[in-house]
């Protein structure tokens, strides 16, 4: 029996962003549960307003607490073995009928390493479909071909944290961590104080570009010419690390040739950013001791979101900064376990331990781990975005099973992908609220919350990270670890699923052994002792990697890859009809579909409803006020929201968030458009029409 007169407290990590600040959660007698900030080594005592009101779902009147199921077009409450049962029953009709990819599961980047293993295991022995992909797609799927690409290995920041605030030259591409990751100004304010340089690439006066001591404003979708125009200007200037070059890459003679073409009066043309700014942050970057570049979404959610990469990648490289002491390239991984959970196996491609699932070694090493011949493992899937489009169409998946993602809100030219949802014969979802696309599901599954379950994160440095349980989950409510079991055993494979997370784990460590990430040596009790653990970390006995590439990259030969890029247009560029840019990102308060964050109280105060960011002079030619509504047309579709006037953004753009659904969903006018590599869809750029609304 759990003492329920005394105050329980454990230290553990926020539910939400990469950062993943480490809290201190206590269960006080009267029943309710704080959240109190804890020195780590990322967060060192801050919260976000995201993280310190996070607590305020655990007991909320939304809160889900009984299994749903859909009769005569209604969500009624059942038992869990009638809808466990409703679930096995259709999964099995259903691969009788079309075969076993018939079925189809869509994981997410919150869920923990031990969920998102499980996932994935579920999909290949459980289900047998090759049908499974996940929102880290939507994600930071671009840098992470990027950095496979040149590197060898995906890891998004090569490097801790702390690195950032020792720079003495700072780029960020994309990135909006004043509002994205609060607690991270720190190091910003840190590296400020040392007298470092702040270079910002945003087509936003973001609140983080604001402390920049220079902010380049391209247009959205140009920032691989501006990359090249770096370049440009180091090979002119004699800026290039030529030993470094020389010894620790390959390809650097096409980049040259490539970037020739990029001289700075043209990107000026292409990208809006003055030559004179282009030379200062090259050389801001060329001239210091020790230079970091880092890229988010900005700079990554288009359909060149690989090239863009690639080539501030190419532009770190040629300055000789990865694997240099305090230098180097990273990407800022978004979601709590956005790092982890595409590394154990939920993505479409992937096996765990970032295995090849198309590697035939690597498929002898996990089917061994998981007690199965390998030829019975299936190959990759489609992407993320391709499997969406695919469902319920002839040859696609008639059944989906979500697990931490809410994509009616949150994938691009969403109304076409909540049509494919609903046209499925079966659409489970499990989530602890009644999200956009639970609410259109067959079945829903109650699933416990951060601050009731175990498990491990690995955050935006590659470090694994402990998630302590505060207390059971309230009556009615399961894991998702149990739901998998659950389905599994129904479906006749149960010995091979534990509800137990630690056992999960046991299993991913051995599964992962020999991977690119490896966590063989990982163990609950170092992450804890340690501070997180960094992989890879092949042993116990050996301390993980917090920093990669000191002496040679993870490619056959050791050295880095220059790759050639060239700037091409958005997939859609503004014209007559549709005549401005539409970008889309985030606001402080919000998280993602804004499933969880719209219903808590503080936040949804702070942040009452989605907005259309436009400059004065853009209002003024439309006829507009600030807060008067308007309509955003693209040739997917519509949304309506205030506008909200600042002479932040460039006039030839508008912003607008995307964590509201409904009219002011910002994802029905978003493209589809896919990056030819990562499957990254182009959710920051795509032409559009404002209009004052009529009505
Ligand atoms: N408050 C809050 N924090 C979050 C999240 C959240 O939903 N809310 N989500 C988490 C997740 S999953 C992620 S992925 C991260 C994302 O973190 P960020 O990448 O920082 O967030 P975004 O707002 O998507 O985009 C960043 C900036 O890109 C700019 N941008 C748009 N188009 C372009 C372009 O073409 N070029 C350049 N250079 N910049 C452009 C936008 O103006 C925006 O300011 O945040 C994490 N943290
Ligand atoms: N226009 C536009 N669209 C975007 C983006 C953008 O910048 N612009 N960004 C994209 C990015 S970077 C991302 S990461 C995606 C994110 O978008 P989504 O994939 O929709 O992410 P969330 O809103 O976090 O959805 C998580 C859902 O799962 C539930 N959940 C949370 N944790 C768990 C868990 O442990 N188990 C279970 N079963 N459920 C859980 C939550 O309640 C919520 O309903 O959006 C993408 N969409
Ligand atoms: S910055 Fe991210 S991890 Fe930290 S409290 Fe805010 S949402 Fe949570
Ligand atoms: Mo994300």
């Amino acid at each position: 029996m759990e003492d329920v007169t005394a105050t329980r407290e454990v230290a553990t990590h926020c539910p939400y962003c990469a950062l993943q600040c480490g809290m201190m959660l206590r269960a006080t007698p009267a029943g309710s549960v704080e959240v109190h900030p804890r020195q780590f080594p990322t967060n060192r005592g801050g919260l976000c307003q995201k993280g310190w009101t996070a607590a305020e779902l655990l007991d909320h009147p939304d809160r889900l607490t009984t299994p749903l199921v859909r009769q005569d077009g209604e969500l009624r409450p059942a038992t869990w073995d009638e809808a466990l049962d409703r679930v096995a029953t259709a999964i099995t009709g259903i691969q009788e009928t079309h075969g076993k990819d018939a079925v189809a599961i869509f994981g997410g980047g919150g869920l923990t390493n031990e969920k998102a293993y499980a996932l994935g295991k579920f999909a290949r022995v459980g289900l047998h479909t090759k049908n499974i992909d996940y929102n880290g797609r939507f994600c930071m799927s671009s840098a992470a071909a990027a950095g496979m690409r040149a590197f060898g290995v995906d890891r998004g920041l090569p490097f801790p944290l702390a690195d950032i605030g020792e720079a003495d030259t700072l780029l960020l591409v994309g990135a909006n961590v004043a509002e994205t990751m609060p607690p991270f100004a720190r190091y910003l304010t840190e590296q400020k104080e040392r007298g470092g340089t702040l270079i910002v690439i945003d087509p936003r006066a973001t609140a983080t570009a604001r402390q920049a001591s220079l902010h380049l404003q391209p247009t959205p979708g140009t920032d691989l010419a501006l990359a090249n125009a770096m370049l440009h200007i180091a090979l002119s200037e004699g800026w290039i690390d030529e030993e470094y070059v020389a010894s620790r890459t390959t390809g650097f003679d096409d980049v040259r040739r490539v970037v020739a073409s990029y001289w700075p009066a043209r990107v000026e043309r292409l990208t809006g950013v003055p030559v004179a700014d282009m030379e200062a942050a090259a050389r801001a970057l060329a001239t210091a001791g020790t230079a970091i570049i880092l890229t988010a979404r900005g700079a990554e959610q288009h359909a060149k979101g690989v090239d863009t990469v690639t080539a501030y990648i190419n532009l770190g490289l040629a300055l000789g900064l990865p694997g240099r002491p305090g230098s180097g390239y990273g990407c800022l991984t978004g979601q709590g376990n956005g790092q982890g959970g595409r590394e154990h196996g939920q993505k479409a491609d992937q096996l765990p331990g970032y295995r090849k699932i198309d590697d035939p070694a690597a498929r002898a090493h996990v089917a061994a781990v998981w007690g199965v011949d390998p030829d019975e493992l299936p190959g990759p899937g489609p992407s993320a975005y391709e499997l969406l489009d695919s469902l319920g169409t002839p040859a696609g998946p008639k059944a989906l099973l979500v697990f931490g993602s809410n994509p009616v809100v949150s994938a691009p030219r969403a109304a076409h992908i909540e049509g494919r949802l609903k046209s499925l014969d079966l659409l489970v979802v499990a989530d602890f609220v009644l999200s956009e696309t639970a609410a259109i599901a067959d079945v829903v599954f109650p699933t416990a919350q951060w601050a009731e379950e175990d498990g491990t994160m690995t955050n935006l440095e590659g470090r694994v990270l402990r998630r302590h349980a505060l207390r059971k989950p309230p009556p009615g409510v399961r894991t998702d670890l149990a739901v998998i079991a659950e389905l599994a055993s129904r479906l006749g494979t149960g010995a091979r699923f534990t509800t137990e997370p630690r056992a999960v784990f046991e299993e991913l460590r051995r599964a992962s052994a020999g991977g690119a990430a490896d966590y063989a040596g990982v163990t609950w009790e170092r992450v804890d002792a340690e501070d997180g653990v960094f992989w890879p970390c092949p042993s116990v006995d050996r301390p993980g990697t917090p920093r990669l590439f000191l002496d040679s990259f993870a490619t056959p030969d050791g050295r880095a890859r220059f790759l050639a890029v060239e700037h091409r247009p958005a997939a859609e560029e503004p014209d007559a009809e549709y005549p401005l840019y539409l970008t889309t990102g985030r606001v402080l308060a919000h998280y993602q579909s804004g499933a969880q964050t719209r219903r808590i109280d503080p936040l949804r105060k702070a942040a009452p409803n989605a907005f259309v960011e436009m400059h004065p002079d853009l209002a003024a030619r439309l006829g507009v006020d600030s807060g008067d509504e308007v309509t955003v047309t693209s040739r997917r579709g519509q949304m309506r929201a205030p506008a909200r006037l600042t002479e932040t953004i460039r006039p030839d753009t508008v912003f607008a968030p995307f964590h509201w659904g409904g009219a002011a969903r910002a994802n029905s006018l978003t493209s589809d458009a896919l990056d030819p590599t990562s499957r990254m869809p182009e959710f920051k750029v795509c032409a559009v029409r404002v209009e004052a609304a009529t009505t």
